[in-house]
């Protein structure tokens, strides 16, 4: 498994998580190498980290890159169809990141603008969204979206989501917002009633064993707010990545 991370943000509002790549290495003794792009130049940073994840993907090796905000996952996800065959992608997000695309998707219509570029939506599942607007609603109908809002039951959840993923490859892209703010409060969206760290951790794991994962992102921490929580969001990134590399090797 080799890991990276990226400043890359491209929010209307809040800011914060292009402070993730820096923070995050005083929690992880993992190496991780920056990918630094310029975020006044939204259509620029967003070119050359697809052009460098098309470069990671082609060296097939598991890959696992912490952002910034949940922009980052339109060019990396491009870039992984573009080299992969067969591609299933899985999304823990509090939201649902489908509000009507602007010109480079941001972290609020990201995957809107991957379904409405032709990815099959009987490859997504997304978990842990309960904050959504009408007109996603609207669009995840139309689009027939697997949505698990809570985990009733995590093993009966991690059994339908494990199976549907199994044989193609997957790429998973965590929103920490998915978890419960209890669990990981720093954030720029935080919605009650999320998953617990439990539930959260079991799901994953679960996932980690399914040979074809070849990719996960990791976006939305907010260090700064963290320090009012004794660092618990990136102490929850630092344990995906501990879980990731004991598993993915
Ligand atoms: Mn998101």
């Amino acid at each position: 498994m080799k890991l990276y991370s990226t400043n890359r943000i491209n929010a209307l509002g809040l800011k914060g998580p292009e402070k993730t790549p820096q923070e995050i290495t005083k929690f992880t003794n993992h190496s991780i190498e920056q990918i630094i792009l310029d975020n006044d130049n939204i259509q620029e940073s967003q070119n050359l980290l697809y052009k460098k994840a098309k470069q990671i993907f082609n060296q097939n090796q598991k890959s696992v890159f912490i952002g910034g905000d949940h922009s980052i996952t339109y060019p990396i996800f491009k870039a992984f169809q573009k080299t992969t065959h067969d591609p299933f992608l899985i999304i823990f997000d509090a939201h649902a990141d489908c509000m009507p695309p602007s010109q480079e998707p941001t972290h609020e219509e990201f995957l809107r603008a991957i379904i409405e570029d032709g990815f099959p939506s009987e490859k997504i599942i997304l978990i842990g969204a309960r904050k959504i607007e009408p007109e996603e609603q609207e669009f995840l109908i139309k689009h027939n979206i697997k949505i698990f809002n809570e985990i009733l039951n995590m093993e009966t959840a991690a059994d339908y989501i494990t199976e549907k993923a199994n044989n193609h490859n997957l790429y998973i892209s965590i929103d920490i917002d998915a978890l419960d703010p209890a669990f990981a409060p720093a954030v720029n969206y935080p919605e009650p009633a999320g998953l617990t760290s439990k539930e959260f951790f079991y799901i994953l794991k679960r996932l980690l064993h399914i040979k074809s994962l070849k990719a996960i992102d990791i976006v939305e921490a907010v260090p700064q707010k963290d320090q009012n929580y004794d660092n618990r969001t990136l102490r929850t990134i630092a344990k995906i990545i501990d879980e990731a590399a004991k598993i993915l090797k």
